[in-house]
């Protein structure tokens, strides 16, 4: 859908610190971009750049054939979308609110139903970075609509188009957070333990990051380790050498006064498979233990 000027409409519902800066990049790339936030007067700065302020959600829907959502959680897509219900047919809905693969599932059948079709999104950056080179974004679901508004779509960051099964995008956007908040926490035990002997976390910084920026290797090598479901080959730091390590974490923290909490979930499963006789694998194989639904 274009406008008199020609130009590509977009409508964005929700001018949270994200909303507003895929509103902001859409913009400087000369879409015509209407706005709609529960309040309203967040739209003030985006007006003044050229977007159009819709007075309700339905309004806000009605005005292009893309519909990107852009809110707190799924509760308040819900709430949103539900006043835009007879707007909604004929809409591409592409919904970049974090969210679940279950949510994504049942929100794409519920806007099925009223005549969309539903593409859903996971962001992989922080609004700073929307519309530069380390933006990138996962995307599942319709396939239409992603190849119908990709050039929307990568305005915003690198677009990665998953397939048709809809909660991929939120599969992969939880494993990559998933990922970093296990990261955060042992950066946090790090500068926790260096901190309670009167380091500065500045001291330790430089090292950390470099230690860090080698698990890339570690990444990829556990991966192969898995899709092979081979924990043997190769090994050069085993689970029983790095479970007998282990124990120093917390006798340290306890020397230091700072709680070892962080680190403590992955004690026992490295235990049980050293007791399980897969002392001479790699850590890899802790994967094993997380499935829950194998026997
Ligand atoms: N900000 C970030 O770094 C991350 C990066 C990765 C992706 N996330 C996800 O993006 C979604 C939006 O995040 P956000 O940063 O824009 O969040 P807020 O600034 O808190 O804005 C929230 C917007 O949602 C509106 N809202 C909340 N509840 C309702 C409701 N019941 N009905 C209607 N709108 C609602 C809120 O409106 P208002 O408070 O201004 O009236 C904001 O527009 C999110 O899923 C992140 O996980 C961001």
């Amino acid at each position: 859908m274009s406008d008199s000027t020609g130009a590509k409409r977009v409508t964005l519902l929700g001018l949270g610190a994200m909303g507003t800066a895929l509103a902001e990049a859409l913009l400087a790339k000369g879409y015509g971009v209407t706005v709609w936030n529960r309040t309203p007067g967040k739209a003030a700065s985006l007006v003044a750049k050229g977007a159009s302020q819709a007075d309700s959600a339905g309004a806000a829907v009605a005005a292009s054939e893309l519909v990107l959502v852009c809110l707190l959680d799924y509760q308040s897509v819900h709430d949103v979308l539900c006043d835009a219900q007879p707007e909604l047919a004929g809409r591409a809905v592409v919904n970049v609110t974090n969210g679940t693969p279950g949510q994504a599932r049942e929100l794409a059948a519920w806007a099925s139903e009223r005549g969309a079709t539903y593409l859903d999104g996971g962001i992989m950056a922080i609004p700073p970075m929307i519309a530069t080179a380390e933006a990138f974004f996962f995307y599942s679901g319709a396939q239409a609509v992603f190849d119908a508004h990709r050039d929307a779509l990568d305005v915003l960051g690198e677009s990665h188009y998953l397939g048709e099964e809809v909660g991929l995008a939120a599969l992969y956007d939880l494993a990559l957070l998933g990922g970093m908040y296990g990261m955060f926490m042992g950066i946090a035990h790090a500068y926790a333990l260096v901190g309670a002997a009167g380091e500065s976390a500045g001291s330790l910084a430089p090292f950390l990051a470099r230690w860090l920026v080698g698990t890339d290797a570690m990444v990829v090598g556990t991966a192969d380790r898995i899709d092979r479901q081979d924990y043997t080959t190769d090994v050069v730091a085993s689970l029983a050498m790095q479970s007998a390590g282990y124990v120093n974490h917390f006798v340290a923290a306890e020397e230091q006064g700072i709680s070892a909490e962080l680190l403590a979930p992955l004690d026992p499963l490295m235990k049980r498979l050293v007791a399980a006789g897969q002392g001479h694998a790699d850590m890899a194989a802790v994967v094993e233990l997380l499935n829950t639904r194998k026997e």
